[in-house]
Parts: C-alpha cells; sequence; structure tokens
C-alpha cells in the first residue's frame, strides 16, 4: 500500500500539495483560491508556507529574507533553508497529512532545488544531502508550477509591495530570475508524474480553472 493510500494508523492519508514559480507568479492567490474549494467539498484544509510554516522556521524566514544571511554565502543560506524546513515538516506537514489533512504549501522543495541550486551554484550533492535530512520520504503528491515570464512576475510583485524594499530573493537581476524560471521547468520535465506545469499569465479565474482541472486529475476528486 503507498503513503498516499493510507496513514501508519490505518486511517486515511491526507494529501500533500505544493505550489511553486518565480516571483509574483500568484502562487499565494492560487493557494487561497485552490484550499476555498476543497474546503467547499468538505476537506480539511492547511495552507502553509515556506520559509516559515511552524514557529521555529518563522524565525529563520526573517533571517533569510531580510538578507541577514546573505553574506553566508549560498551554502549556509541552503543550510537555513533546510532547517527550517526540517522544523515544518516535523511540526506541521507530517503530523497534519498522516491524520487525513490536505497541506497545500507555498514553496517548498523546488525552491531551494533552483534558487540555492541551480541559479545559487550550490552542489546537487549538498542540496540531495538537506533534501534528506529535512523532508525524508515526505515529497510532495502534486508539485503546481506558475509559469511566468520573470519581468510580468517581477512586475506584479512590485505593484503589490508599494513602498516596501524587495526582499534578498526579488531585488535580484532579471536574466537570474529568468534562469530560475528556465531551472523550475527543466524539474518540471524531470518530474512530470509529480509536477504539473500552468500558464500563469492568465486572468486569475483562468489560472484558477487550470490548478483545478490539474488536482482532480492528479489526485482524483
Ligand atoms: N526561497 C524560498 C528560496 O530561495 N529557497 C527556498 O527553499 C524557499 C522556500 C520567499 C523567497 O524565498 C526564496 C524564494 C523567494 O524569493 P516570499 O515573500 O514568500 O519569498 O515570496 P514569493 O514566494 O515569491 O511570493 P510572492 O508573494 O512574491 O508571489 P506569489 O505568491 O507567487 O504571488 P501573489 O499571489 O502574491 O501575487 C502577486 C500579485 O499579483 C497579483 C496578485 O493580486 C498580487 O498583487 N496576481 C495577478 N495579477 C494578474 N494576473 C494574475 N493571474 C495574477 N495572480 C496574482
Amino acid at each position: 500500500m503507498s503513503e498516499t493510500e493510507a496513514s501508519g494508523d490505518g486511517g486515511r492519508r491526507g494529501r500533500f500539495v505544493t505550489f511553486e514559480g518565480g516571483e509574483g507568479a500568484g502562487k499565494s492567490t492560487q493557494l487561497t483560491r485552490l484550499a476555498d474549494r476543497l474546503r467547499r467539498l468538505g476537506l480539511s484544509v492547511i495552507t502553509t508556507r515556506e520559509p516559515g510554516g511552524s514557529p521555529g522556521a518563522e524565525a529563520l524566514r526573517h533571517v533569510l529574507l531580510s538578507g541577514a544571511a546573505e553574506a553566508l554565502g549560498p551554502e549556509a543560506e541552503a543550510i537555513l533553508f533546510a532547517a527550517a524546513r526540517a522544523d515544518h515538516v516535523e511540526a506541521l506537514i507530517r503530523p497534519a497529512v498522516a491524520s487525513g489533512q490536505w497541506v497545500i504549501c507555498d514553496r517548498f522543495i523546488d525552491s531551494t532545488r533552483v534558487y540555492q541550486g541551480i541559479t545559487g551554484n550550490v552542489p546537487p550533492r549538498l542540496i540531495a544531502a538537506l533534501e534528506s535530512i529535512s523532508v525524508g520520504t515526505m515529497l510532495p503528491d502534486l508539485t503546481l508550477l506558475l509559469d511566468l515570464p520573470a519581468a510580468e512576475g517581477l512586475k506584479r510583485a512590485a505593484a503589490r509591495r508599494g513602498f516596501d524594499t524587495a526582499d534578498r530573493f526579488e531585488k535580484d537581476g532579471i536574466d537570474l530570475h529568468e534562469s530560475r524560471r528556465d531551472g523550475f521547468l527543466a524539474l518540471a520535465r524531470s518530474e512530470p508524474d509529480r509536477f504539473a506545469v500552468i500558464d500563469a499569465a492568465q486572468e486569475v479565474e483562468t489560472v484558477a480553472e487550470a490548478v483545478w482541472y490539474a488536482v482532480r486529475r492528479r489526485l482524483g476528486i
């Protein structure tokens, strides 16, 4: 029996769904809509985010996104993302899914693979080792990749941010953001059973329908 079919106590296991993509791709917007739709079906749904999602991980979120850890280099940042993720998985994700709930998370392992691994040049062996320690078998059942030209995502993110300053990663140049987009698409091609790629340049409602179609088709609601 697979992990998606049953929890350790014989009850039905929930589902673990992640949203990934570049800055301002619409992850938070679509995560909220998907959760509302699932709740209307009577399902128990928890929404969460990374970095963060548990008290320990939220403390590290500030260190990572303020840029306080940037001077330590991408390897140290990758280690801090993994430490936050380990706490998040153990404190929230694993117990919730084991008890039959749906957990929908804004960013997860693929953000580390792309931001720290592919464009941060942290060696794949270190990324894989950190992933194994922090996540173990708690891999997403489905990853929805919201794909959008980087310039459009940054424009949306800037409009939403107003006069606040860009965070540690958002302030990077457009070429780096485009490389991240390519990195996410390469990951999706390498794991087509886990990923669904959604065209996020469309209207919010159209994107929401594409997300819903993918969830229904892949997870059999
Ligand atoms: N990071 C994270 C790593 O480097 N490694 C890791 O392992 C992890 C987990 C997190 C940062 O940390 C990095 C990646 C990130 O740089 P964050 O503050 O959580 O930073 O930011 P993001 O995850 O990038 O989230 P954003 O809030 O910037 O973007 P979203 O959630 O993708 O976009 P959203 O939904 O907030 O929408 C942005 C704006 O666009 C509008 C919305 O209304 C909003 O104003 N919008 C649309 N407009 C037009 N058409 C649509 N279809 C729209 N959808 C949304």
